[in-house]
């Protein structure tokens, strides 16, 4: 059975304790590889390597940082095949989604920020006879990238790739779930000459490594992504310290259909499609999902028929198979929450529409940790399934009469990361952008990803923001030279 090792100083090393996790296969229900368990001792010998590469690469210029990086996306586009078939057995998302998602953004990720690097600049304050300022902005040092399980190496090289652009070293662990990639990617750095010291990647929990390194006196920014628990933690414990850190948390995203979006078959149809999309992406597990669907009423009952069709006719199944459309959720113990928000919804006086079963595959997945795309109507907007992030393959429906109670309900909640508008009414969807309460407002579309625009929520959705421009600034420090004539 195959261990997973770290990536410490260039190499790749077993932890000291030689403590180690099982990791499941989602589709199975089966330990396929064994995981570090790394603790403090991993942490010092990460802190030591990082911090003797420190200096080397803050100070190489920038179009050098800019050209290693280019030459970690072209191995990362080399190796995609093989990183899309990781991902999927090791998160259980359908295969042809981690080819074009995963593997996908995670080169084009360390990409846009391998420009970015070349592209930076900054400000100068000119005050005439007086004298001129101008701003630097200096690499931070050591920063912490802690990453989730949903989308793994996505997510792990959209933290990376900013903070190595700017000129930090980073130590990033990902998530325990789901480790395959970003070791795949340690092998990755090494062919692509990545100085030794200048990534360290350690696998382990949260509680093990995860709460060491980001309490660690040496590391000077945190860049978190994952539960909106697990980031108040985070926040708690390192806020005194004065660290940097930049949170993107969880959602409980709504979709708002109007009827005007509906006006002929082609936009009805689109819509539909885009709000299934939207919904069960990724079984549901990816922040953005949209989980909350409000119709005006003069199209609900039309759309709602037409939505439960399309997601009754999504392919569940192996995630290795090419036309799986819906894969298995990530761990035993999300399958069962997931599943618990569908016996909660029922009690609360929801309907199902479609699924809210559990699902076992012939052959080899018959142990895996299936669930139906399920719609459920009839609840209220003040219930716990319409307020909480359940995070998996479960949306609710429910019509409205008015745009102002649209809002209400949309921002209806502790959450404010992403909503998307459907509406061909050009001044209403104006309006509405700027009274919904999220980092993110799309209009007309879902996950359509520009990643020079700021990316993040609002409330319990996290604080910072990542992408372009915040990303870079986040990783670097301003400092005002003030020059007197
Ligand atoms: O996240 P966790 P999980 C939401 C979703 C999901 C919930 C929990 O609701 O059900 O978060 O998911 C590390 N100090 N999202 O368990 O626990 C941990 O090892 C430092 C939304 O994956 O927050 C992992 O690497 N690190 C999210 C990472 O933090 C700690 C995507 C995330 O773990 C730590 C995923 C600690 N004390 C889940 N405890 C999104 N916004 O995309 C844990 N970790």
């Amino acid at each position: 059975m195959q261990s997973i090792q770290n990536y410490i100083n260039g190499e790749l090393v077993s932890p000291v304790n030689q403590n180690y996790l099982d990791n499941f296969e989602p589709a199975t229900g089966k330990i396929y590889s064994k995981i570090p368990e790394s603790d403090s001792d991993d942490l010092e010998l990460a802190v030591i390597a990082a911090e003797s590469a420190k200096s080397e690469w803050a100070n190489m210029p920038a179009e050098q940082r800019s050209n290693l990086l280019m030459k970690l996306a072209d191995a990362i586009e080399t190796a995609s095949e093989e990183l899309a078939r990781a991902e999927a057995i090791d998160n259980g998302k359908p295969i042809a989604f981690a080819r074009a998602v995963d593997s996908y953004r995670s080169a084009a990720n360390i990409r846009f920020f391998a420009n970015a690097a070349t592209q930076f600049s900054s400000e100068c304050h000119d005050m005439g006879s007086v004298g001129v300022n101008f701003t630097l902005r200096q690499p931070i040092g050591v920063v912490a990238c802690i990453s989730p399980w949903n989308l793994p190496l996505y997510l792990f090289t959209w933290k990376i790739a900013p903070a190595l652009a700017c000129g930090n070293v980073v130590i990033a662990k990902p998530s325990e779930v789901t480790p395959m990639t970003a070791y795949i990617f340690s092998r990755l750095c090494i062919e692509a000459g990545i100085p030794k010291g200048v990534i360290n990647i350690l696998h382990g929990s949260g509680p093990a490594i995860g709460s060491p390194l980001v309490n660690h006196p040496k590391i000077k920014a945190v860049s978190f992504t994952g539960g909106s628990a697990t980031g108040r933690a985070i926040a708690s414990q390192i806020a005194p310290m004065l660290k940097k850190f930049s949170l993107e948390l969880g959602g409980k995203n709504p979709t708002l259909v109007f009827a005007d979006s509906c006006k002929d078959q082609a936009s009805f149809d689109n819509t539909v499609s885009e709000v299934a999309r939207a919904a069960f992406s990724n079984q549901g597990q990816i922040c953005l999902c949209g989980s909350r669907i409000y119709v005006e009423r003069s199209v609900y009952e039309r759309f709602k028929t037409a939505l439960v069709k399309k997601v009754r006719a999504l392919r569940i199944g192996d995630p290795l198979v090419e036309e799986t459309q819906h894969g298995a959720l990530v761990s035993k113990a999300h399958y069962e929450k997931v599943y618990s928000y569908i016996e909660l919804a029922k009690e609360e006086g929801g309907t199902v529409l479609t699924g809210g079963n559990k699902r076992t595959p012939e052959g080899r997945c018959s142990g895996g940790y299936f669930i139906e795309p399920t719609v459920i109507e009839g609840l209220s907007s003040e219930c716990r399934v319409n307020q909480e992030e359940i995070f998996g393959p479960v949306c609710t429906i429910q019509p409205f009469d008015s745009e102002e109670e649209a809002v209400t309900k949309a921002n209806g909640t502790e959450y404010g990361l992403a909503t998307s508008v459907w509406s061909s009414n050009v001044s209403r969807c104006h309006r509405l952008s700027s009274q919904l309460d999220f980092g993110i407002v799309w209009i007309n579309c879902w996950l359509l990803r520009d990643l020079r625009t700021p990316f993040g929520g609002m409330k319990s959705s996290g604080m910072g923001r990542e992408g372009g421009l915040e990303a870079m600034r986040f990783f670097t420090e301003p400092k005002n030279v003030c020059i007197k004539y």
